[in-house]
């Protein structure tokens, strides 16, 4: 995520260095967002996230949020030039009339990125949070176990489509919280999530079936702890 926007924002840079006349660069039309390529292969994931599932999600679901986040925003440079988190952050100052479909579409965007970035092939991972991540879980949830059964618990419990995040807490280290839709923590304020899981029956419907339970207990096993403990550090500042 982090890496991608500075990406974006280098490459915005390396256009306006190309146009030496500072006035001329602001004309160039932002190029708006993009699909990165997933950071492993569509069957990594296998047998936890099936390589089908994963090419329809990647390609075709977060693929419509990218289109659709451009075609609310086409024209409107200013928006199109924004880190998509920043966006998120703001959506209160987004125009009225496109601001359900950059909610959407922009949440979708960000969400699956994130997504995309805490998984790793089975096994690839690591076993688990470790250090100040744990201490702060034990804390919160009693145990490790004590974190993944209220985690469990709030994805089974969110109602149609949605997400369910582990986030800083207010009253606790830690929290869990979900979400409607391509809603996300960043749209209330809330601390940058740690850990966050898609349950829309598009990530797990082809494999799972109806059994939303089965594939959140099975998700743990294509976690990389070592991200996550690295947006557990992020958050905290
Ligand atoms: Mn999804």
């Amino acid at each position: 995520m982090i890496r991608r926007e500075f990406l974006r924002a280098a490459a915005l840079g390396t256009a306006a260095a190309a146009f030496p006349l500072g006035a001329a660069a602001r004309t160039v039309a932002a190029e708006g967002f993009t699909l990165d390529k997933l950071p492993y292969a569509y069957d990594a994931l296998e047998p936890v996230i099936d390589a089908e599932t994963m090419t329809i999600h990647h390609t075709k679901h977060h693929q419509a949020y990218v289109d659709n986040l451009n075609k609310a925003l086409a024209g409107k440079d200013d928006w199109l030039k924004m880190p998509i988190e920043d966006i998120l952050k703001k959506l209160a100052d987004v125009p009225e009339a496109i601001r359900t479909a950059v909610r959407n579409n922009g949440g979708g965007h960000w969400n699956h990125d994130f997504f995309w970035s805490l998984m790793a092939k089975p096994g690839a991972g690591g076993t688990g949070p470790s250090g100040a991540m744990l201490k702060d879980i034990d804390a919160s949830f009693g145990t490790l176990d004590g974190f993944k059964k209220e985690f469990l618990a709030a994805a089974t419990s969110r109602f149609g489509s949605g997400w369910v995040w582990l986030i800083r807490g207010k009253k606790k280290p830690l929290e869990i919280v979900s979400t409607p839709n391509q809603d996300n923590p960043l749209m209330t304020g809330s601390p940058r999530p740690i850990l966050g899981l898609d349950v829309w029956e598009h990530a797990y419907y082809l494999k799972y079936r109806n059994l939303r339970a089965k594939y959140v207990e099975a998700w743990w096993g294509v976690v990389n702890w070592p991200i996550v403990g690295e947006n557990f550090t992020k958050s905290a500042a």
